[in-house]
Parts: structure tokens; sequence; C-alpha cells
């Protein structure tokens, strides 16, 4: 308070902080900062909180921000290099993550991303023991798994990104393809975000017609093929804008923003994320976490839908997870 404005007589105290909703972001880079922006501008947060390992980017980061409040919705913006300024967090999204050496294998990206969650996930999670984790870096099934490990958070509580994004690419090209909004298309890719994700055809409708049984009644083979490039185009889509921007931003800050949206307002949306997919579409051997599509509200993850899979599709998953699993099984968890 400052000696401008005099208290009303006989008001209340201020809301205790925990009446707020808060959403920490925890690296700061491209992907990080996409995220923490679009959260703003959507109005879906009161604080946001960042954490990243280099003060000197966190807080030039945070300056950024906060010189925008003119323009936007009120929201307290903090940053540091400690995890206490995300204490009491709602959603807490972790971006943070090393990025892949010329000649690197998987693995070892893999296992250096790891090191860093051990010093990542345990504070994060210490600060805001309530909170529901996004885990948004790579490889995103596996660390989402780690996450959950290291989180020691109940399962509704930890999910991935994962294919929402390739989701989201997938929607775009079929609606660019026929000419219509996106948003009156629907149409899930599920499994492993990247290479070996599944294209669900039998989930694609427009304006609620489904596609594949019209075309199959039709007999338009070629528009089949047309939708099988289409999902090529997805895997490639990261790859393609990596080669020509350096990397990818914008749709996975939109993405992510998205499931913040149902997540904190329980808007008990279905999305494809990473969750513990043990027991669903005959994944088995162990706790594997891939894309399924999920029931999201405010309790993390509702639920996960049951619906028809065809044989291939079920085993492509399949397939996904016994790779997963291996790389797990050497990571020492
Ligand atoms: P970036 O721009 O290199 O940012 C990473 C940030 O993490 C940097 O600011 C680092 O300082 C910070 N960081 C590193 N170590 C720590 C630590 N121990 N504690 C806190 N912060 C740390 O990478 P970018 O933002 O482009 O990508 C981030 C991650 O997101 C990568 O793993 C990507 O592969 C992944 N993506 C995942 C996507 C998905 O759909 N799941 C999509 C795009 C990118």
């Amino acid at each position: 308070t400052s000696a401008f404005f005099k208290p009303i007589h006989n008001s209340d105290p201020p809301l205790p902080s925990n009446r707020r909703t808060k959403v920490s972001v925890v690296g700061v880079g491209n992907v990080g900062m996409a995220i923490a922006q679009t959260i703003l501008t959507q109005d879906l947060a009161d604080e946001i909180a960042l954490v990243d390992a280099k003060p000197d980017k966190l807080r030039g980061e945070m300056l950024d921000l906060q010189h925008a409040a003119a323009f936007l919705p009120r929201t307290k913006i903090t940053a540091s290099v400690d995890y206490e300024v995300t204490a009491g967090s709602d959603l807490c999204i972790v971006t943070a993550g090393a990025r892949q050496n010329p000649g690197e294998s998987r693995l070892n990206l893999l296992q250096r991303n790891v090191a860093l969650f051990r010093h990542i996930i345990p504070p994060l999670a210490k600060a805001s023991p309530d909170s529901i984790l996004i885990i948004v870096s790579n490889p995103v099934d596996v660390l989402t798994y780690v996450a959950w490990k290291l989180s020691g958070f109940p399962v509704n509580r930890v999910l991935g990104s994962g294919t929402n994004l390739d989701s989201s690419r997938f929607r775009f090209l079929i609606a660019d393809h026929l000419d219509v909004n996106a948003q009156d298309v629907q149409a899930f890719i599920v499994g492993e975000h990247g290479d070996s994700s599944v294209a669900l055809w039998s989930s694609i409708s427009v304006g609620g017609i489904p596609v594949l049984s019209f075309l199959e009644k039709q007999q338009i083979a070629y528009e089949k093929q047309t939708l099988e490039d289409i999902h090529q185009a997805v895997v490639g889509s990261a790859y393609e804008v990596i080669g020509l921007k350096g990397y990818t931003s914008w749709a996975i800050g939109y993405s992510v923003a998205n499931l913040a949206r149902t997540i904190l307002r329980d808007q008990r949306k279905i999305h494809p994320v990473t969750v513990l997919a043990r027991g669903f579409y005959g994944v088995d051997g162990g706790d594997v976490f891939l894309s399924l599509p999920a029931l999201l509200g405010r309790n993390g993850v509702v639920a996960v839908t049951n619906v028809h899979m065809t044989d291939e599709e079920s085993e492509k998953l399949q397939k996904s997870a016994k790779t997963i699993l291996e790389m797990q099984s050497q990571l020492g968890l």
C-alpha cells in the first residue's frame, strides 16, 4: 500500500494467496516462453512464476513480460532460480531440457535430461505438493514417466504434452486440404510423440461426419492415400520447422496453454496427452507412458477413453510401448 490510496472502512483483509491461480514454467527457452506468453495473453493465471538455471536470461524474460503489463490482464510475474518462487502452484509446466548434441544418441540425451530432472522435479513437487505437472521436455513420453517417479505424485496429476501438438498439426493439415476451419476437424494422433506416432483413422470427423466410413462407402481410395500422406507430413513437420527456424515454439505454446485452460477451468475436454498407458489397448509389461485420448479436468487426468482401435493401431501402440520400456529399464529409476 502507499499513501496514494486510503483503505475504505471495515474492509476485509486481502484474499488468501491460495485463492489465486498460479502457474509455474520451468525452462524459459523458446518453448517455455511461448507457453508462458500464451497463458498470459489468454488470462489463464493470476500469477506466473518462471524458473531457469540461467539467472540473467530469466530476469530478462521476466522484465520483458512485466513491461507489457499495460496491455495485458493483471497477472503477477515472478522469476527465480530458486524453486521457492513456484510455491503453491496449481499447475507446473516443465520445458527445461538439454539440447541434442550433433551425433548424440537419443539414449544419451535422455540420460542427460534425467539428470536435469533429478534437480528439477523433487524441489518443484515439494514446493507445490497439490499441483498438476505437465511435462513438455523431450523425449516427452519417457520424461513424463521419470517426472511421475521423481515427484511421488498420484498418476492423475502427472501428464505430458505428448501428441496434443501432433494432433493439432494433423487437424490443421486435414482442414487445409478440405478448406474448412481446423476447429471443425476432429482427429487424434496417439502413441509416442514424434516419429512412431499412430494416427487413429476412425477418429477423423469433419463437422460430426466420420470421414473414413464416408470414404469407404464412396470407395474413394485416393483420399485414403491423401490422409496417409498427411500423417507423414505431421511426422515430418517438427523437423521441417526446426530446419527452417531452429526450434518450434508457437504451436507448442498454444497447445500447452490449451491443456492449461482445460485443467484450470475444469473443462473436462478430451486431449491426446501422455498418460500411464498400462492396461489400455493391450499395452502391458510395465509402467509406460504414451499419449491416449484422455479426459482432463481440475484433477488432471480424469479418465482415458476406451474407444475402438483397429488391430494394426493397437499393435503399433504396443510396439512403441516396448521400445519405451526398454529405454526406461536403462535409467536406473
Ligand atoms: P531451449 O531454448 O534450449 O530452452 C531450454 C531451457 O532449459 C534453457 O533456457 C535452459 O537454460 C533451461 N534449463 C536447462 N537446464 C535447466 C535446469 N536444470 N533447470 C532449469 N532450467 C534449465 O529449448 P526449447 O525451449 O526449444 O525446448 C525445450 C524442450 O521442449 C526440449 O526438450 C524440446 O525437445 C521440447 N519440445 C517438446 C515439444 C513437445 O511437443 N513435447 C515440442 C517442442 C519442443
